[in-house]
């Protein structure tokens, strides 16, 4: 059996590589040429536990390839990226051009899985768009289980963590949501060869749906404990120790607080349930506000911090650490302390610091005239404000004693 894995991104080369050394013969495609070269020299380009051995392994092995063409297999997976555009509507535009760039190669008895996390009712839209191109093949249709079709199509969402990706791939509980019993069925046989947990079937719809709610419990339960850190700071508590104390009660468990929400899933799939329902999901639509404010109060406490200084803006040196969306990976995706740092850029400080270790070179967006990319020891020696943006594993073993004297404001808790 061939596997074609569409879309060579953050979950598509693990799944590919995973499903790769389980045995089975893995096309991969993406339309960059650049990320197919590296793949076929047995490379990664992101930062990812596993991934790169086993990219390697896979293809010495001859398991694993990457083209930039599609072509025949028993069954295509695509996960390519859903972002939102405009006024936080989704953008469906790389799905279609995924399911008409297989169009043309697909067989009678193949089966479509749809990875990408999607708006309810995109798996029919990705059948319609694969319909379109190919009127000489039959496809199921929703809500209608007579089983006689051609191509099989299912929705089963990623739902894997950054930084333990391979992990879940394997670990995690799956859900496959046929089009119809059947079509989910075949998708089940397909994911049970490398997942150890359960596959879960049920419609494409309800899967759909259950993988934007994962993430919209997660987004309002962070936007709870980013609400509790302002109402904190007003009343002068310190919220990590607050929120500490509150989850020895048996059924509370409040998440962090942080300088807000970034990666490109959970900033972004809320948005997608209140596209479609906005009236009833008010709950998640203000959890979304509340989580993408939080930078303008980090802002505000930096001003606060100058006031305090007795020097001028221009004579300050502040320092940023952390400008990835999370701890101790290199992904910069929506990241609010890229956000926060571009915007002390621009605030006319003598210098900015910044301190990230997972990265060799400053993106794009920073005045690198007074912006540079420094090491721990050297930026503690000198910045008068110090911003900690992320929990990296080394900024929690910094010794405190070389904070003392300098204006801090600590985003994460690490140091308060
Ligand atoms: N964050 C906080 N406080 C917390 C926890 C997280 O501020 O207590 C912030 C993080 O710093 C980060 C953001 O939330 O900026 C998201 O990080 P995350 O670790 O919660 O999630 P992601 O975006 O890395 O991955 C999520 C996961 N979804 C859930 O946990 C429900 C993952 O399982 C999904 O597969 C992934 O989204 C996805 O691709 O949709």
């Amino acid at each position: 059996m061939i596997v074609s894995v569409i879309g060579l991104g953050y979950i598509g080369l693990p799944t590919a590589a995973v499903l790769a050394s389980n045995g089975l013969t893995v096309i991969g495609v993406d339309v960059n040429q650049n990320k197919v070269d590296i793949i076929n020299q047995g490379k990664t380009y992101t930062v990812e536990p596993e991934l790169d051995i086993l990219v390697q392994t896979t293809v010495q092995s001859g398991f694993l390839k990457a083209t930039t063409n599609p072509v025949k297999a028993s069954v295509f997976m695509v996960a390519v990226p859903t972002p939102f555009i405009g006024d936080h509507e989704p953008d469906l535009s790389y799905i279609e051009s995924a399911v008409k760039a297989i169009a043309p190669v697909l067989e009678k008895g193949n089966l479509v899985i749809l990875e990408s996390t999607s708006p309810v009712g995109a798996t029919e839209m990705a059948i319609e768009w694969m319909k379109e191109e190919r009127p000489d093949l039959s496809f199921p249709e929703f809500c209608n289980n007579t089983e006689k079709y051609d191509i099989a199509v299912a929705h089963c969402p990623e739902r894997v963590l950054p930084g333990r990706i391979i992990h879940e791939l394997i670990n995690n509980d799956r859900i496959i949501g046929g089009v119809t019993t059947k079509c989910g069925e075949k998708a089940r046989d397909l994911y049970n060869v490398f997942v150890e947990a359960h596959c879960l079937i049920t419609d494409c719809r309800t899967a759909e749906l259950s993988k934007l709610v994962e993430n919209s419990f997660r987004d309002v339960n962070i936007a709870f404990a980013n609400e509790l850190s302002l109402i904190c700071d007003k009343l002068d508590i310190n919220v990590w120790e607050m929120i500490k104390l509150s989850n020895h009660h048996p059924r509370v468990n409040i998440l962090q607080p942080g300088p807000g929400v970034g990666g490109h899933c959970i900033a972004v799939d809320p948005w997608f349930i209140v596209n479609s329902a906005p009236t009833e999901s008010k709950l998640i639509h203000t959890a979304r506000l509340v989580n993408d404010r939080k930078p303008d109060f980090i802002l505000e406490k930096i001003n606060q911090s100058v006031k305090v200084i007795a020097k001028k803006k221009s004579e300050i040196k502040i320092a940023c650490f952390g400008l990835t969306f999370k701890p101790d990976i290199d992904d910069l995706r929506e990241s609010p302390a890229l956000h926060i740092a571009k915007l002390v850029n621009l605030m006319k400080f003598n210098e900015v610091l910044v301190v990230e270790p997972n990265i060799s070179q400053l993106p794009k967006g920073f005045n690198m005239n007074s912006t540079k990319l420094s090491s721990i020891e050297k930026t503690l020696k000198i910045a008068d404000i110090v911003v900690l943006l992320v929990d990296h594993r080394e900024f929690k073993s910094i010794d405190l004693s070389l904070l003392s004297g300098k204006q801090i404001v600590d985003t994460r808790g690490i140091w308060s």
